[in-house]
């Protein structure tokens, strides 16, 4: 406790993001969530642009990254656990607070980028003229997925994945559920609310309406405007978040 009442004082915390890119908004959202004072620094994206000095911290070379004192994070999940860890004397607890149920929160933190992401990059980019058969088996994989999603919230008895209170397994999902629903509906005519999900939509409508998801979030237009170039160039695909 006292050595984080020290990190907290004396060492800035720098965030390394773009506001485009999904993951980084897990870790804006958590900072925001947790009211950890941080330095926001913009990377640029897409480019063969990383400095030497930002890939010695991350040889990847992604955002999300964050600089605490001699620490370096990255991996959004990664770094969403780093900050609970290091601020938990902040009274919010993003973590639940037994072992099974932070076991649950973390199987759906990988559940997310292992079949969320993909499946609804997949059917995202999925050119149904040129295959309208896999186009459907894309759609019904995705539609599963929402299911087992809905299901999962509907077992928690609350708005959220674990329950009444918002946990990093509800931050890991929202970025993309914010760029997936206006993006499957503009480009691929899949309406998310038209699905009989009523769990997964009341979770929607409430984790969208807290302060920290709608001040990180693209607009309907910026989102469009970006998943247009992304679907020109088969960017999904060419970074490797599909096959
Ligand atoms: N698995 C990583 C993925 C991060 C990632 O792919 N970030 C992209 C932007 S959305 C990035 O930084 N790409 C490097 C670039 O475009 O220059 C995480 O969870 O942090």
């Amino acid at each position: 406790m006292m050595s984080n009442t020290l990190d907290r004082d004396s060492q800035t915390l720098y965030f390394y993001f773009n506001p485009n890119c999904p993951y980084a908004q897990r870790s804006w959202i958590t900072l925001l969530e947790l009211g950890m004072a941080f330095e926001p620094v913009e990377i640029e994206l897409g480019k063969d642009n990383k400095t030497d000095w930002f890939r010695a911290m991350n040889p990847n070379g992604t955002v999300p990254t964050v600089k605490h004192g001699e620490t370096v994070v990255y991996e959004s999940l990664v770094v969403n656990e780093y900050l609970c860890e290091v601020f938990d004397g902040n009274k919010v607890a993003l973590m639940p607070s037994t072992a099974g149920d932070r076991a649950k929160a973390r199987i759906l933190m990988s559940r997310c980028d292992a079949r969320l992401v993909k499946l609804g990059y997949s059917y995202l980019s999925h050119k149904r003229d040129e295959d309208a058969a896999r186009d459907d088996q894309l759609r019904s994989q995705l539609e599963e997925e929402l299911c087992f999603l809905d299901k999962a919230i509907g077992e928690s008895g609350g708005t959220y994945f674990l329950g009444d209170n918002l946990t990093l397994a509800d931050i890991a999902f929202i970025p993309f559920f914010q760029r997936m629903s206006v993006a499957l509906e503009n480009f691929k005519d899949f309406e998310l609310k038209s699905l009989d999900l009523s769990h997964l939509n009341t979770w929607f409508e409430a984790i969208s309406k807290r302060d920290s998801c709608a001040q990180t979030q693209m607009s309907p237009k910026q989102i469009q405007e970006v998943y247009a170039r992304f679907l020109k160039i088969d960017y999904f695909k060419r970074i490797g978040a599909i096959n």
